[in-house]
């Protein structure tokens, strides 16, 4: 079942002139409209004309976050102010959020690729779909919400929270899809057994996960938990948000809407590009967005092109799951988060020596942050009292950073491992 038969199942040669035409327009685009991308441009000596074939796209510079944030928040503009309809945020990599802009059209793309994603997982307009994504900035909620509406879904815009109100109204509702993370999936299966509840009587039969990494192991328990199908989506604020890539029926890889994303795999050292089967970063061009067009651009997701053709008979490239990340970002809950920005957090108390640990762990399938901090021996061996306020400070401006909630601990000074090399700032002892 196809959303857009033509588009999805286009012939390889066509996909490329396609990807070539749009490639060099938006060259042009970028060229005219962003000052970033026309500095960019003259800074490396080149002109959008200078490429000719797909492969050129390998003479333009990687644009990185750190590009975004240098630019927070509307640095990377190519159009007025008033063209823009919406605007997301994700988690930057210190105290500032990395914002992402869209026109109407851009909204309308996303919404069309959204629909694309849904199709690929079975969903169909006679479906009723739960979302239990955070509508609030983050770009999950309202991607699949638009993207549910298009294909004419009953959307169900439940958001996060509330797992008694999430079963009441799967089960009321007669619920046949929901997209969440896969961690949150499981955490509330978890929660509906002791309740009582049975899931596997509901009316589900699909689920579509993504937004943080997940392993065929945790689909399995997911898909006994229900007992549907669980599809993985994958997308990035910067580029959209989901609607990059997903599996199909074949569940072999994740499809790249290479229609509108240009995909490269590059060495995150060097930056060479990198055959199919080769794993590395993938790197993104945008090729139809109006508002924050990006060349080039490195995700930090690792992963590598399936040279391979589907069965399900869509052209367009896969992407193994995704396997790690090339930068130290973690993801919990489905947030973002950057030890830079604990670090930036913690840097404001001058009562915090500057030793510190995070530790992330799983209980009942639901992620946990802790936060190890080394105080001064004086605040140590101080008031009780004192450390509890310090505490719950210290505990409230992570959250209002990170946008999740860390568990603050204090440990003794001197106590926190010290390192001759790099500094083991994270220790992550989830499995996936
Ligand atoms: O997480 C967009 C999204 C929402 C995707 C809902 C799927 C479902 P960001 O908050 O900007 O956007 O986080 C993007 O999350 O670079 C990956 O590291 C990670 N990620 C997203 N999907 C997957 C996945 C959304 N399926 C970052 N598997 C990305 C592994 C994923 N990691």
């Amino acid at each position: 079942m196809y959303w857009d038969r033509e588009v999805e199942t286009i012939k390889q040669e066509e996909l490329e002139k396609l990807q070539l035409r749009r490639l060099k327009a938006m060259l042009s685009y970028c060229y005219k409209n962003s000052p970033f991308y026309r500095k960019r441009f003259k800074d490396a000596g080149l002109h959008p004309l200078d490429v000719c074939r797909l492969s050129d796209v390998r003479k333009l510079p990687f644009t990185t976050k750190e590009d975004l944030r240098n630019r927070y928040p509307f640095g990377m503009l190519a159009v007025d102010r008033e063209e823009v309809v919406r605007i997301h945020a994700s988690s930057g990599t210190t105290g500032k959020p990395t914002v992402v802009a869209y026109t109407g059209r851009d909204v309308d793309t996303w919404a069309e690729l959204m629909a694309r994603v849904l199709t690929c997982a079975g969903v169909t307009k006679r479906d009723t779909i739960q979302l239990i994504y955070n509508y609030a900035f983050f770009t999950g909620g309202l991607g699949f919400h638009y993207g549910a509406e298009r294909i004419g879904a009953a959307v169900i815009p439940a958001g996060v929270g509330n797992s008694e109100r999430q079963l009441l109204t799967m089960r009321d509702l007669k619920v046949t899809a929901f997209s969440s993370t896969p961690s949150y999936a499981l955490y509330l299966a978890e929660f509906a057994r002791e309740q009582g509840i049975d899931v596997r009587e509901f009316s589900l039969r699909t689920g579509i996960f993504g937004a943080e990494p997940w392993s065929e192991e945790m689909r399995r328990r997911i898909e006994e938990a229900y007992g549907i199908k669980a599809y993985d989506n994958y997308g990035l604020s910067e580029l959209c948000g989901p609607g990059v890539a997903v599996e199909c029926e074949a569940r072999e890889g994740l499809h790249v809407w290479s229609d509108h994303f240009l995909l490269e795999v590059i060495d995150p050292e060097s930056g060479e590009v990198l055959e199919p089967g080769e794993k590395g970063e993938l790197v993104f061009t945008t090729l139809t967005r109006e508002a924050m067009p990006l060349l080039r651009y490195r995700s930090r997701d690792i992963s590598m092109v399936i040279d391979d053709s589907c069965e399900c008979g869509r052209t367009h490239p896969r992407i193994a799951r995704l396997m790690g990340r090339s930068d130290d970002m973690l993801i919990i809950r489905g947030v973002n988060v950057f030890p830079s920005q604990v670090e930036h957090v913690l840097l404001q108390f001058p009562e915090v020596a500057e030793h510190y640990q995070i530790v992330v762990d799983r209980r009942r399938s639901m992620d946990l942050l802790t936060v190890k901090v080394e105080v001064t021996e004086k605040i140590f061996r101080g008031e009780p009292e004192e450390l509890l306020k310090l505490k719950k400070r210290l505990e409230s401006r992570l959250r209002s950073v990170l946008g999740v909630k860390a568990e603050v601990t204090f440990v003794e000074p001197g106590t926190i491992p010290r390192s001759r090399g790099k500094a083991q700032r994270v220790v992550d002892l989830r499995n996936w």
